[in-house]
C-alpha cells in the first residue's frame, strides 16, 4: 500500500492530490493515507500538506533509492522492472547469486550498505551507508559462457555514457573501472553460473561512489567520488540513466551488434595510446596501449614492439605516475 501512495503522490508531480482522491483510489480511510504520508514524511520524501487541498510533493525524491522512485517514468522493458531494495546487506552480487534462477533477467537488487561489498580476486569494496549505489542486476543471456566476459563492457560503457550524459566527465579504464581525473568513481564486478555451453545466469555488479567526502588511507589516492569531483547528481537519476543505456546497449549486443560497446570503450578511453603497466601476479610489463578489439580484448605493444592481446580478468592495470 505504502507503494501505491508514493505512485500517487509522484504521478500527480507538483499538483496536490487530496486525501480524500487517495483514500478512494487506494480504497483506504483518510486516516490511513494519513498515516502512510507521515511515514514517508520520515523516510525522506519532502511531502506538503495543506487543509483542504491535500499533499503534493516539493521536491523530487531522487536521492532516495526506493524501488517506486526508480519505476517513475523508467524507460526500459527489462534492467530494474524489478527491484528488491535493501538497507543492509553482505553484497548484492552474493544476494542475487543465491535468487539468481527463481528471479526474472533485469531483476536488480541494490542496498543502502553493503558490509561485506567486494571487487575481483576477493577484493573489498568499500560501500558504506548512502554514499553510493550499490546494485547488481540478473541476466539471462543465450550466449556461450566464455563469451561473458564482454558483459563487463557493456556495463562499463552503459555507466560511462549515462555519467557522460549527466554532465559528468567519466573515462573507463579497460575493463572494469570508471574513472574521473584518474581516480576510480566506479567499478564492475560480473560474476556467472553456468555449465558448460550455457549460461544459467550472469550477476553483473556495479558500485558507484555518489556522495562519500572522504576515503581511508589506503584508498584517498586512487578513489573519488562524484559529490568529490563537484558533481552533485540524485541517485535516483543516475541510476535510471544506467539502467536505459545498458538496456539499449545489451539488446544490441544480443542481436550481434558489439560496435557501440567498442566506440564507447573508445571513444571514453584513459588508457589508450597510453603507456601503462600490467601487472600479472607479480610481474610488470610497461607496454603501450593500441585499442581494444572485436572480442574486448586489449591490444597492447611491448619495448621490443611486439603486439599482444589481453584478456580481462586476468590482469590489473596502473599508469606510469599513478593509478592511470
Ligand atoms: C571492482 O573490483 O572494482 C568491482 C567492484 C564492484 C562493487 C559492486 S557494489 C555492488 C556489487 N556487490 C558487491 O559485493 N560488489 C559489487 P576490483 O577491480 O577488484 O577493485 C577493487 C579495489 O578497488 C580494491 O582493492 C580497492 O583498492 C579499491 N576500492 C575499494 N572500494 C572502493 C571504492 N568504494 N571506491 C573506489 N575504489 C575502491
Amino acid at each position: 500500500m505504502r507503494d501505491k501512495v508514493i505512485k500517487a503522490i509522484l504521478d500527480s508531480g507538483k499538483e496536490f492530490v487530496s486525501g480524500e482522491e487517495l483514500s478512494k483510489e487506494l480504497g483506504i480511510s483518510r486516516t490511513a493515507v494519513w498515516k502512510h504520508i507521515n511515514a514517508l514524511k520520515e523516510e525522506g520524501y519532502s511531502i506538503e500538506s495543506v487543509n483542504k487541498k491535500g499533499y503534493r510533493l516539493l521536491d523530487s525524491p531522487n536521492d532516495l533509492l526506493n524501488p517506486q522512485n526508480i519505476y517513475h517514468n523508467l524507460q526500459t522493458d527489462i534492467i530494474g522492472q524489478n527491484i528488491i531494495h535493501f538497507n543492509k546487506l553482505e553484497s548484492t552480487n552474493d544476494y542475487l547469486k543465491q535468487v539468481g534462477n527463481d528471479v526474472v533477467e533485469g531483476t536488480v537488487a541494490i542496498s543502502e550498505e553493503q558490509t561485506k561489498g567486494k571487487g575481483r580476486l576477493g577484493r573489498v569494496w568499500e560501500s558504506k551507508v548512502g554514499d553510493g549505489i550499490w546494485m547488481s542486476i540478473i541476466l539471462k543471456p543465450d550466449i556461450m559462457p566464455y563469451k561473458a566476459p564482454f558483459i563487463t563492457l557493456i556495463a562499463g560503457a552503459s555507466v560511462v555514457k549515462a555519467l557522460n550524459n549527466l554532465g559528468v566527465n567519466a573515462q573507463i579504464k579497460w575493463p572494469n573501472d570508471v574513472i574521473i581525473n584518474d581516480k576510480k568513481v566506479c567499478g564492475i564486478l560480473t560474476e556467472l553460473s553456468a555449465e558448460i555451453e550455457r549460461i544459467n545466469y550472469v550477476v553483473l555488479g556495479i558500485g558507484m561512489n555518489v556522495k562519500n567526502e572522504d576515503f581511508d588511507s589506503k584508498l584517498k589516492n586512487k578513489a573519488t567520488s562524484l559529490h568529490k569531483e563537484g558533481y552533485k547528481l540524485h541517485r535516483v537519476d543516475i541510476v535510471k540513466e544506467i539502467f536505459y543505456q545498458f538496456e539499449l546497449l545489451y539488446k544490441k549486443y544480443l542481436d550481434n551488434d558489439k560496435e557501440e560497446v567498442l566506440n564507447i570503450c573508445r571513444d571514453y578511453s584513459a588508457i589508450l595510446n597510453k603507456e601503462i603497466y600490467i601487472i600479472r601476479n607479480d610481474e610488470k610489463e610497461l607496454v603501450k596501449c593500441i585499442d581494444v578489439n572485436e572480442e574486448g580484448n586489449l591490444l597492447v605493444k611491448n619495448s621490443s614492439g611486439q603486439v599482444k592481446e589481453i584478456i580481462s580478468g586476468e590482469v590489473s592495470i596502473r599508469g606510469v605516475k599513478g593509478y592511470v
